[in-house]
């Protein structure tokens, strides 16, 4: 244990000791929380890697990098479907959601502990509303859990293709456009944010001075400097409209549009 760390290692702030005074998995075990969340989060994370394991033997293809774990097909529809049919697929999904939003409240207890704001789960959870998007709600409203995408490194790419052509040209999805946009701009700033920090690395024994050495390069390259809050609010930020635009691009493709292309055929009077 670093020579701080006991200060943050303190018992309570959690769902089971709210509710019943106690909670038994209130614990760390080396520098990680367990906690009833990360209990849950693990064993559902076991048992998809079970469930998986064994799809991909019964699959019979020894090659990882091909397998794929396949959606059920149209005529399950909304229904469950057997094992070999995408039932594996359904089964791994429930797991995989229910190991995602036990890390999220996970994260949530952590913060309580440590007595800070809620930004990291919310954050995260955005990150799940793209995978609950994806195998869930368009799924759902489309009315077939063949929908989802098929799971395995080349089955998922292989869907994102056919899904893109399905309607005709996702580059035309101003969604799309707008969700590609926020992945670069986050990918520009955090790669700026970052190199400014290492580059300014022990320049200097105060952190005070370090951080104002950051504002300086700034200041001094383009003119600006959002400051070291800022640059990790405008982080937060972007990576949700980032996730909200690509949560829009998917979620009205096949419900309300069905052509790309067709779709920029409207005609606004004072544009032309
Ligand atoms: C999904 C991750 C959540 C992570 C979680 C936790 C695990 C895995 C394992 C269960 C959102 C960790 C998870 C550990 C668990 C198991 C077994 C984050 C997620 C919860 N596109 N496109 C996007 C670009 C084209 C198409 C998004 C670029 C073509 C379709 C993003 C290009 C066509 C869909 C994006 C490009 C096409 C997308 C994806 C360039 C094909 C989507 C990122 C330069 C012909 C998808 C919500 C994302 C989407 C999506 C980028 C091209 C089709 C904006 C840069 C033109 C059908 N594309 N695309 O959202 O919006 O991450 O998903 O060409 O469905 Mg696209």
């Amino acid at each position: 244990m670093l020579s701080f760390e006991g200060v943050y290692r303190k018992r309570g702030g959690t769902l089971l000791s709210g509710l019943f005074g106690s909670d038994p998995f209130d614990f760390w075990v080396g520098r990680f929380y367990v906690g009833l969340f990360g209990a849950i989060s693990l064993g559902a994370t076991f048992l998809g890697i079970a469930v998986i394991a064994f799809a991909i033997s019964r699959i019979g293809d020894g090659d990882l990098a091909r397998v794929t774990i396949t959606a059920p097909l149209r005529e399950y529809g909304l229904g469950f479907a057997g094992f070999d049919q995408g039932g594996a697929w359904q089964t791994i999904v429930i797991l995989a959601t229910v190991a995602f939003a036990a890390w999220a409240l996970r994260e949530v207890e952590i913060c309580r502990k440590l007595e800070m704001g809620y930004h990291v789960p919310i954050m995260f959870s955005f990150a799940i509303s793209a995978w609950l998007v994806l195998q869930v709600i368009r799924p759902l409203l489309m009315g077939c859990w063949c929908e989802g995408f098929d799971l395995g490194f080349t089955g998922h790419l292989t869907w994102v293709s056919n899904t893109g052509f399905r309607y005709q040209n996702f580059y035309l999805n101003p969604f799309h456009a707008f969700g590609v946009l926020g992945f670069f701009l986050t990918a520009m700033v955090l790669g700026m944010h970052g190199s400014a920090i290492l580059g300014t690395y022990n320049t200097d024994p105060d952190p005070v001075k370090e951080t104002s050495n950051v504002d300086n390069f700034w200041r001094d390259y383009i003119g600006y400097s959002i400051g070291e809050l800022g640059i990790h609010v405008l982080g937060f930020w972007l990576a949700i409209y980032t996730l909200i635009m690509s949560d829009l691009c998917i979620l009205t493709s096949g419900t309300v549009v069905k052509d790309w292309v067709d779709f920029w055929h409207f005609s606004i009077p004072w544009f032309h």
